[in-house]
């Protein structure tokens, strides 16, 4: 990377330069490299976001649902010309690999284009009246001023996806992104308004928490999503529902792939592989909980330890990586630290748990100890969000399924089997959002309903048209001509 990238918020569809501290992103593979600085804006800026917010809100609402679309179209437009670059800047910023970073940038431009077309699909209900001469509408209408407050590690995706059904539904946005990827909630932003987004239709605030704790306590507010941690999540959730807001929150994840006695057990190691490790194992979808039936767990470990051994873990900007380091030394010591106290509660080392250099971590396999102790251990109950794999061994797919349901999450899960009953039988048995038959359990289409069972979400799912359910609220109307 060249020089760092000058950072802007922009509020009420100007640029503005904050007045609060000073903020930079560091690129976690290269110490000291400074990708992008600039200033936070301070809370009474947020109060302007969300003055800027309000008064733009009827005339967007009032645009048509195809022309909001177009908006949408054009900015995905300007992120697929600019993926490469965008991509290379978002691996310089956030740590995955460069065919990561860019495909990240292609995900959010995809995204886009799938919501752009919601004036394109069926929107709204008609029911036939018990009483003559009547028909019943059901419409859906914008929330209003929607906050939005988004993760590090998907920097441009997962605000796309939430930008963008806000944005095509009608809803005016103040968005917070996390504070460690300014650079591409600047490129995301950046885009939007240079599609012609008219101003203060999205408003980005970057900075620290207190813009978000400005966000989620604001009295214009009137719906918030948000991407993060269980434990941040639900307090938030708290907050706002108090003053009866609605919230969607997609919080965490202990995912577990299974991998049963028919498996075909090289296409499973693969996509475990993947699951765990790709993106340095910081997805809420990774895998990380691996549940072996026992007929085959040395015969698969043998295969994934074969596998590992040509994982190459450096620069993520080389194309030679397989993994880079992940967002910041504070986080591989913090990952490091719980990977110590798993074995002090009996977890095994079989592969990696070597001390971080730097942001990087050595791929990670730990054996839980049999019985209870496996079962209440950190590493199998407290998501790491690094490249850490907790494995059990069970005997058969009862017990499987059980062990791969424990706790109070429920994101996603990969069953690997080659029997299609027992696949089907993994549709009830196993308590998820998301449940993937023969394949890693990270991954989300622009098209299909994301988000977790259990306590891994809060309120409506995201994406496709699920995302309707939160960005709108319905009216019915009862109509005699
Ligand atoms: C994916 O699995 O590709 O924060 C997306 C996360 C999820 C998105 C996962 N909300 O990791």
């Amino acid at each position: 990377m060249s020089d760092a990238v000058e950072l802007k918020s922009l509020i009420g569809g100007d640029w503005r330069e904050g007045a609060g501290a000073a903020i930079e992103s560091t690129n976690p593979a290269r110490p000291g490299e400074v990708v992008a600085r600039g200033r936070a804006v301070l809370p009474a800026d947020v109060d302007d976001a969300f003055a800027a917010a309000r008064a733009a809100a009827p005339a967007w609402a009032a645009t048509p649902l195809h022309a909001r679309g177009e908006v949408l179209a054009r900015a995905a437009a300007i992120i697929d010309a600019n993926a490469e670059a965008w991509g290379a800047e978002l691996t310089a910023e956030e740590g995955k690999t460069l065919a990561e970073g860019i495909g990240e940038v292609r995900r959010a431009a995809a995204v886009l284009r799938y919501q752009a077309e919601a004036g394109n699909r069926e929107q709204g209900s008609v029911f036939a009246s018990p009483r003559a001469g009547e028909q019943i509408l059901v419409t859906h209408k914008p929330l209003g001023v929607v906050g939005v407050v988004t993760p590090f590690n998907f920097p441009i995706a997962i605000p796309a996806w939430k930008i963008a059904p806000a944005l095509v539904y009608g809803n005016t946005v103040v968005w917070k992104p996390a504070s460690a990827v300014p650079l591409l909630a600047y490129r995301l932003a950046s885009a939007l308004h240079d599609a012609g987004l008219p101003a203060g239709v999205l408003n980005l605030v970057l900075g620290g928490s207190a813009l978000g704790d400005a966000i989620v306590d604001h009295a214009e507010l009137d719906g918030l999503t948000f991407t993060g941690s269980t434990g941040v999540g639900r307090s938030l959730a708290g907050r706002v529902a108090a003053r009866g807001v609605p919230m969607q929150a997609e919080m965490g994840g202990k995912n577990a792939s299974v991998v049963l006695a028919d498996a075909d057990l090289d296409l499973a190691a693969e996509q475990v592989l993947f699951g765990a490790f790709r993106s340095t194992g910081q997805k809420c979808t990774a895998t990380s909980r691996l549940v072996l039936d026992e007929a085959i767990a040395e015969d698969f470990l043998d295969r994934l330890r074969a596998l590992l051994k040509n994982w190459r873990v450096g620069d993520p900007s080389s194309p030679a990586s397989d993994m880079g380091p992940v967002v910041s030394e504070r986080a591989a010591s913090d990952i490091a630290a719980s990977v110590m106290q798993a074995v002090e509660g009996g977890a095994r080392v079989v592969l990696g748990g070597e001390a971080p250099e730097g942001a990087f971590l050595a791929p990670t396999l730990l054996e839980m100890p049999a019985g209870a102790a496996g079962e209440e251990n950190l590493a199998w109950n407290e998501e790491f969000f690094g490249p850490v794999l907790s494995i059990r061994r069970v005997s058969g797919v009862r017990e499987a399924f059980e062990v791969a349901n424990h706790g109070d999450l429920g994101l996603s899960c990969a069953v690997f089997t080659r029997d299609i009953a027992t696949a089907l039988s993994a549709v009830d048995g196993i308590d998820v959002g998301m449940l993937h038959v023969n394949s890693e359990s990270a991954g989300a289409d622009p098209h299909v309903p994301f988000g977790g069972a259990k306590r891994s979400g809060y309120g409506p799912k995201e994406q496709g048209l699920a995302a309707r359910e939160f960005f709108t609220h319905t009216t019915t109307v009862y109509l005699r001509g």
